[in-house]
């Protein structure tokens, strides 16, 4: 095949219902590849960290070189790393991915190995105010169809929980206005609290679901341990970010207290940050994300490496990631052998009709589309109606007024 070279780049943000920054790149050919660069209440630094900077660097680059661009362009800004910068290549990667694939003619888990299942597993979120409430939401999703849910609810003596949405709204914690919401937060209550949770839905919807957790790091690693040993009686499929992400050794600590299952690495984003947590098999599941991680070439590096120490995949899939980015982890979550579960929270109804996508949720698992690429797209003349509005997520403070991990 020819090869080709990238002829534009161009960066559009929106805001159907959420902000996303999405990455457009064409070649001289007319394929045209798309990646996510979405960075949840900083996404104007990735837009122009892509414009300003990489954007110059992309135009008449050897569209099919993938490798050799993600090199050139981690290497060679020498300031490594990091959430914007590793945000910023995702798309590109993304994009280069997605141009390849369509040029082969091919779905892009074709060229990362073909199929190594036949859907991918996900898991749905339960929220509620109440317990009564996460039980009701959890049947729900059981009746659509879900075999792994993540339970959430509020806890009495804080305000504004994580993970509790309006009822009937798409959970959403990012919101707009000058400043970010502030919730309070306190840890013993939530301590006694969560635990009455994962009782009351092994009680009333029995043991045959699996159960997830997100403590959305806000534990101590002692109090984290005291969390798993509170739970394990109830079988959890995992606890997830029980501590802050970037302490990777904390986890010894975690580990060796307790046997619940443990998962990280969603605000994580390289190789690097997850090094000591997988070789060292701290966690059970590591959650890294095509967008945050420097795109599919990078994360499949992760997860080779976590392959190599028994350690499977769990990605990110929250709202705030585009359908750009949830179809190239689709791709990828079929190619590794080592796949573990994806998460997966609807988008609005406005956001699919701006990226239309082929991929499709049936009995507890998605299946990309079959169509070459990614599968998926972006139609801007829709996007152009709903311009970027400030967003930021919410922060967290203890009841005596310090600033804590939200
Ligand atoms: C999850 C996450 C999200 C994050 C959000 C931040 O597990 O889905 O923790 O809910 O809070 O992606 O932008
Ligand atoms: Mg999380």
């Amino acid at each position: 095949m020819a090869p080709v070279r990238i002829a534009e780049a161009r960066v559009i943000v929106c805001s159907p219902d959420r902000n996303f920054v999405t990455l457009k790149l064409t070649t001289d050919d007319g394929t045209v590849g798309w990646g996510d660069g979405t960075l949840n209440g900083r996404e104007l630094a990735v837009a122009s960290y892509l414009t300003d900077h990489l954007s110059p660097l992309l135009v008449g680059r050897e569209a099919g070189r993938i490798e050799d661009t993600w090199q050139y362009l981690y290497r060679g800004a020498y300031w490594r790393g990091g959430p914007v910068g590793m945000t910023a290549l995702g798309a590109v990667d993304t994009a280069l991915w997605d141009i390849k694939a369509k040029r082969a003619g091919v779905p892009l888990y074709e060229l990362l190995g073909g199929r190594s299942r036949d859907g991918i597993r996900v898991y749905g979120h339960a929220t509620g105010a109440t317990i009564p409430d996460t039980v009701a939401d959890t049947r729900r999703l059981m009746e659509a169809g879900f075999s792994a849910i993540r339970i959430q609810t509020d806890t009495p003596g804080t305000q504004g929980a994580y993970g509790v949405s309006v009822p009937g709204q798409v959970y959403d914690p990012s919101a707009g206005g000058h400043l970010p919401q502030e919730t309070v937060w306190h840890t013993p209550s939530y301590l006694r609290h969560t635990p009455t949770l994962f009782e009351a839905v092994r009680e009333e919807l029995g043991w045959e679901l699996d159960l997830l957790h997100d403590v959305h790091h806000r534990l101590s690693p002692r109090e984290a341990a005291q969390l798993g040993r509170s739970v394990e009686r109830f079988n959890p499929f995992w606890l997830e970010d029980p501590t802050p992400a970037e302490d990777q050794t904390a986890y010894r600590y975690i580990r060796a207290q307790t046997t619940a299952p443990l998962a990280t690495g969603e605000v994580l984003n390289s190789i690097w940050g997850v090094q000591t947590l997988i070789t060292e098999r701290l966690v059970d599941y590591v959650r890294a994300t095509v967008v945050h991680a420097g795109g599919v070439t990078h994360l499949r590096r992760i997860f080779d490496l976590a392959h190599l120490y028994g350690v499977r995949t769990g990605s990110h899939g929250a709202t705030d990631l585009s359908p750009v980015s949830l179809a190239a982890a689709l791709h990828l979550d079929l190619a590794i052998p080592n796949f573990g579960i994806q998460e997966y929270m609807a988008h609005t109804a406005l956001t699919d009709r701006v990226f239309p996508h082929g991929y499709r949720f049936a009995d507890g698992y998605l299946h990309p589309a079959d169509e070459p690429g990614l599968g998926v797209h972006l139609d801007e003349d829709l996007a152009a109606h709903h311009p970027y509005e400030r967003a930021y997520l919410p922060v967290a403070r203890l009841r005596d007024g310090t600033v804590h991990d939200w």
